[in-house]
């Protein structure tokens, strides 16, 4: 294998053997332990002034080099045009995209300085992975610097219909930035599509068979490469003993009450207050199973900063709040939600407890917190998934009982089936899921992109 550089917005170094961060940064820090490589990103420190200094260290075999950024970079770039302009708009939350020409300015410079101090650390037969929304035009200011190496890029988040995409004002550079990349990998066959859609619109370009497109003299492979979890660790992590431990207490803080569980970053595109509309739905519509059933909301704030995350974090008290009001008993909460994160052992334990697992993000690019709670399932007595259509994940897990967010209705009789659903049904639904799962799990998704990359000709290289 060639050896790896990865870049993206944030690094995440390991900090043990066993990686207890996450799917994700296990996987990466799995291929670049394997490729000597490189994982090359913001610090998330700020500093006074930018000075370019890369900051090396050596962790459990994976090198990372990060850098820091100044106040008004983190302003206009992180806070700004990624997550008030792209994150929304790509999230279809056209209502909530801000386009302001500082935050265009500011992700401009922060992408050229990624490539001025990214560039010298690049050795010519190194494949370059440029990972997420952050860092759309990195490959171009790469290109622009001299690197013929093989660079990738995938997107995490979900890829906009044509026609929400034309309001950005800077659309057609953004899209155009794309071809300096060798592939191009989106969650889904849909998000591929709404790209193809604009390209074939607006560049009048083909795609061939293999989902080659050719624009102004560069070559792209379009692949979708859904994204996938560290199956065998998480399953390892619901069967250990933090997970056992939690398990019981949960278990016995239920009371013989059924759990529903929802885990997701606080933030609008999770559908949290449409998911606690549903919910209260259910419990107006079934009074016999008040009393008999409560929701876990972990809910760990994230990008504080961005106006529309206070206002949703205000929503989101102020519901579960006149929920419970509503509804509670002197023995009884109907929602307990909790603004803060757990280690992934204990949140295995929980997912096992639980016996409806409720993910409904208005939209998704994946969604692994649904792949997780299948993972931490009983083979035996599995719990049920309620899954957002929306999300890219219910393309692979067509055996979760699929809902549209936007619907009460369909959460609440949802709720209802899963909460009556009998074993031999939950079993021969989750036993479908957890193989998708397990098959393609993280390093799948690892390698098929990375062998994308590598298989691209030299020819296409060197055409810059
Ligand atoms: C983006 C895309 C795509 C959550 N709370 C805690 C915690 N988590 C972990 C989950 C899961 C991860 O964070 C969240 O991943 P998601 O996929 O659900 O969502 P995003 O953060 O929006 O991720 C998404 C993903 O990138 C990967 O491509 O799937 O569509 O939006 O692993 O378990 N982890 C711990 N404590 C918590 O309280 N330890």
């Amino acid at each position: 294998m060639s050896r790896l550089v990865i870049i993206s917005n944030r690094v995440s170094a390991p900090t043990s053997e066993s990686g207890a961060q996450g799917g994700l940064a296990v996987a990466l820090s799995a291929a670049l332990q394997e490729s000597n490589g490189v994982w090359f990103g913001w610090s998330g420190e700020e500093t006074d002034h930018y000075t370019g200094h890369i900051n090396f260290q050596r962790n459990f075999g994976v090198t990372t080099a990060t850098i820091d950024l100044e106040a008004q970079d983190i302003d206009e770039y992180y806070n700004g045009f990624a997550n008030r302009t792209l994150w929304p708009l790509f999230h279809y939350r056209v209502d909530l995209a801000e386009y302001e020409r500082g935050f265009a300015g500011g992700y401009e410079r922060v992408n050229a300085r990624f490539a001025d101090t990214v560039v010298p650390l690049i050795e010519d037969e190194d494949l370059v992975w440029v990972n997420d929304y952050h860092l759309i035009p990195l490959g171009q200011k790469l290109r622009d610097r001299g690197c013929a190496n093989r660079i990738g890029f995938f997107l995490h988040i979900p890829w906009p219909p044509m026609r929400l995409l034309h309001s950005l004002p800077s659309h057609l550079a953004l899209v155009t930035s794309l071809f300096a990349y060798d592939v191009v990998g989106f969650q889904t066959e849909d998000s591929l599509e709404a790209f193809l859609d604009y390209a074939r619109h607006q560049l009048d370009v083909e795609v061939d068979a293999e989902g080659f497109v050719a624009y102004q003299g560069r070559t792209v492979r379009l692949i979708a490469c859904p994204i996938g979890i560290d199956a065998v660790e998480f399953r390892a992590s619901a069967n250990g003993p933090v997970a056992a431990e939690i398990h019981g207490q949960m278990v016995s803080s239920a009371n013989g009450r059924a759990m529903i569980i929802g885990v997701d970053r606080l933030d609008y595109s999770k559908g949290l207050q449409e998911r606690f509309l549903g919910y209260e739905r259910f419990l107006a519509s079934q009074p016999q199973r008040q009393g008999g059933v409560f929701l876990l909301q972990i809910a760990p704030p994230s990008r504080a900063d961005v106006q529309s995350y206070q206002d949703i974090r205000a929503t989101l008290d102020e519901l579960s709040g006149r929920i419970n009001g509503e509804f509670a008993d002197f023995n009884w909460v109907p929602i307990r939600y909790v603004n803060k994160g757990y280690p992934r052992e204990e949140l295995a334990g929980m997912f096992r407890a639980a016996r409806v697992g409720l993910v409904t993000p208005l939209r998704d690019g994946m969604n692994l917190v649904a792949k997780e709670y299948v993972a931490a399932q009983d083979p035996e007595d599995p719990g049920v998934l309620i899954l957002s259509r929306f999300a890219g994940a219910a393309d692979q897990l067509t055996d979760a009982l699929l809902v549209n967010p936007h619907s009460p209705e369909e959460i609440a009789d949802a709720i209802a089936q899963a909460l009556a659903m009998p074993r031999e049904e939950r079993v021969a639904r989750w036993r479908p899921m957890i193989a998708n799962i397990e098959e393609q799990d993280v390093l799948w998704w690892r390698r098929r992109f990375t062998d994308a990359l590598e298989s691209v000709q030299p020819a296409a290289v060197s055409a810059s």
